[in-house]
């Protein structure tokens, strides 16, 4: 038997390689050195400072499983969530920023890419040289990307793309863009386009006065006829499944970012309820805080565990996709949560950005939302077991 370990109930630490205890302290080390200090005005002046990709990019963050040929560490799915949960203690914004580069841009372009697209791209992306974007959600097509309406015509030499996608991190910076579409041609299918600053008929508008997630930037694609030459099209995907293979990577890394981002709250709220004092004693010696605080650390420790699970899961190859749903679910709705509890426990202080809780609060509800809300996940996971779709 050992002392209990309040802040790691299942020895967490224990269950991690030297490198990749080695990869998560760097993760660490960058994170609250670089990243915490810039976010307070990065979140009130809705900015994203750009050569964060760059610092990202030189100490191996981005893409971590992609592989050294290509740029890429080439590192496990568990070193890539550690590296996620360092980030998103900080900010869910900037683990945005870095999932979208990592999961929804160099992973299509290493899974489903021709060897010349992944010689062009992914060093380049890697560094962040190049940041990129995902384009799968449209005004009219959040939940349901079948109904998409962005379209593919096929011309001589290539494609024209028509249509807007709506709510796509990184696009007003992005220098490439991997947008999906409905080929008009032969099959109707689905297929992925890498859409490249410059393109004519290709903008990014912004979008502003975001009350979440204000230290990433969001936008629109809009596409008219903008032209994509045949080289362009990864060759290696068809139909839904393709972007449904960058979600699946992209949820992972979401189920352990938001731990990161529970940890701190859970950890705020711990220390902020010791140091204050009503009644004349400290606010932590109270049933009802140490309640609170007992629930924190359970559904952490819970969802940690989960996402390290799923995570060597991935690495041996057992995993299936509605695992990853249960922990994007689980993981989302606990951390936020926790964050709402942490903010109550700081009082009026809870509102104060410099207390940092409620930022995490408010960037929780779009993780909450994006990459299939908790009512998807919930249905991806019925269906699972009941063999009936309930989604229409
Ligand atoms: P369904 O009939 O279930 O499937 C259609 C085809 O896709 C395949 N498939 C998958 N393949 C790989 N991985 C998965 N997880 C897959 N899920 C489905 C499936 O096998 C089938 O293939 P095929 O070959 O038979 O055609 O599709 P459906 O239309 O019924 O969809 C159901 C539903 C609701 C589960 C799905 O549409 C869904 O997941 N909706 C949520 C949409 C979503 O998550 N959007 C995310 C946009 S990107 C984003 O939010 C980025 S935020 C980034 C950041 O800032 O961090
Ligand atoms: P809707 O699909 O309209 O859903 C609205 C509500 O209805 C939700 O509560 C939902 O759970 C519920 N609902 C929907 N269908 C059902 C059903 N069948 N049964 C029961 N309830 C249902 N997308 C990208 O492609 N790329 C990005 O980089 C990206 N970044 C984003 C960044 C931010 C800041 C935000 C807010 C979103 C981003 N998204 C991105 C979009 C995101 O993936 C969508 O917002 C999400 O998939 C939900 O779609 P929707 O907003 O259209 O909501």
């Amino acid at each position: 038997m050992q002392d209990f370990r309040w802040d790691d109930p299942f020895l967490i630490e224990d269950q991690l390689s030297q490198e990749e205890r080695m990869i998560r302290d760097a993760a660490r080390d960058y994170c609250q050195d670089k990243l915490q200090p810039r976010v307070i005005s990065a979140f009130r002046e809705e900015r994203f400072d750009r050569e964060i990709m760059t610092e990202m990019g030189a100490l191996g963050l981005l893409g971590p499983t992609v592989p050294e040929e290509y740029g890429g560490p080439g590192v496990n799915h568990v070193a890539y969530g550690l590296i996620a949960r360092e980030v998103e203690r900080v900010d869910s914004g900037y683990r945005s920023a870095m999932s979208v580069q990592s999961s929804l841009v160099m992973h299509p372009i290493h899974a489903y890419g021709s060897e010349a697209q992944k010689q062009k791209w992914l060093p380049r992306l890697a560094s962040g040289e190049l940041v990129g974007c995902f384009g799968l959600t449209e005004p009219d097509s959040g939940s349901d990307p079948a109904s998409m309406r962005t379209r593919a015509k096929k011309v001589d030499g290539g494609y024209l793309l028509s249509g807007q996608k709506m709510w796509i991190t990184n696009s007003p910076i992005a220098d490439i863009a991997v947008v999906w579409a409905k080929s008009d041609g032969h099959d109707g299918k689905i297929k992925g386009f890498v859409v490249e600053r410059g393109t004519k008929g290709f903008t990014t508008p912004k979008i502003e006065g975001k009350l979440s997630l204000r230290a990433s930037v969001t936008g629109e694609i809009v596409l008219d006829e903008a032209f994509v030459p045949e080289d362009n099209l990864l060759p290696n995907a068809s139909g839904l499944a393709g972007p449904f293979g960058c979600l699946n990577k992209a949820r992972y890394g979401i189920a352990w970012g938001v731990v990161g981002a529970a940890e701190f709250c859970w950890h705020a709220a711990r220390q902020y309820t010791l140091d204050r004092k009503q009644f004349g004693r400290p606010l932590a010696a109270n049933q009802l805080i140490q309640f609170k605080l007992a629930n924190m650390q359970t559904d952490i420790a819970l969802a940690l565990q989960a996402a390290i699970r799923v995570g060597r899961m991935m690495d041996d190859g057992s995993w299936a996709p509605e695992a990853v749903s249960l922990i994007k679910r689980n993981n989302c709705v606990k951390a936020l949560d926790i964050a709402r509890v942490a903010r109550d426990m700081h009082g009026g202080n809870g509102i104060a950005d410099e207390f940092q809780v409620m930022r995490h609060m408010v960037n929780l509800e779009t993780v909450n939302t994006y990459e299939g809300t908790q009512d998807v996940h919930a249905l991806i996971l019925g269906r699972s077991q009941t063999g009936i779709q309930a989604f229409s």
